[in-house]
């Protein structure tokens, strides 16, 4: 127990960063410090070094890419999505993070599909930005290892940067990033 509260009191503490990193991950007191387990798409722990996603799959109806990452204790995984290269005239925006242990349908109770508990080692955020201006566009935070962002109108428009961090250095998983622009207005449906 004594070498825990150590190793806690010392993941809070650290507000050292990384020589790549952000200022403002230091001001938030994020490490930087990866880990093991950490993706391939390191380092990415600033907007300057977001890591350059492609399409999977583009159509008349939309983009749509997902990868599989991991986020170390204390880190940001920063991404750059092509948005403004599709040259649709509607942006809707959609994006789902699903940390290991989670699933696409957890929020609905009645599909029995995987879900975690609240807890802080589960909790993760998704800020988007908008690559240019770096205005905030969309977040969301979940504490149960499930986040989904939507929204839809120009602010989407243009090339945008994703952050997934988790607001406490306890929060470290395996996750994967699913993110969509569709062409035409809709809802997720969860179909059990
Ligand atoms: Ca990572
Ligand atoms: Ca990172």
């Amino acid at each position: 127990m004594v070498f825990a509260l150590a190793w806690l009191s010392l993941g809070l503490a650290c507000v050292v960063s990384a020589p790549d990193d952000d200022p403002t991950d230091a001001v938030a007191g994020a490490c930087g410090i990866g880990c093991a387990d950490n993706d391939a798409r390191e380092p990415n722990q600033s907007h300057t070094s977001a890591a350059a996603l492609v399409w999977d799959d583009v159509s008349a109806f939309g983009g749509y890419l997902s990868i599989d990452a991991f986020l170390c204790p204390g880190e940001s995984d920063w991404y750059r999505v092509p948005v403004s290269e599709l040259k649709f005239d509607f942006y809707g925006l959609h994006v789902d993070a699903i940390a290991a242990g989670s699933s696409w349908c957890a929020s609905v109770e009645v599909c029995g599909e995987p879900a975690l508990p609240e807890a802080p080692e589960h909790t993760m955020r998704v800020e988007v930005f908008d690559a240019t201006s770096l205005l905030l566009v969309a977040e969301g935070v979940g504490l149960d290892g499930r986040v989904d962002v939507n929204g839809f109108d120009e602010s989407f428009a243009n090339d945008l940067l994703l952050r997934v961090s988790g607001p406490t250095p306890l929060a470290t998983y395996a996750y994967e990033l699913h993110v969509e622009i569709r062409s035409f207005g809709g809802e997720d449906e969860c179909e059990c």
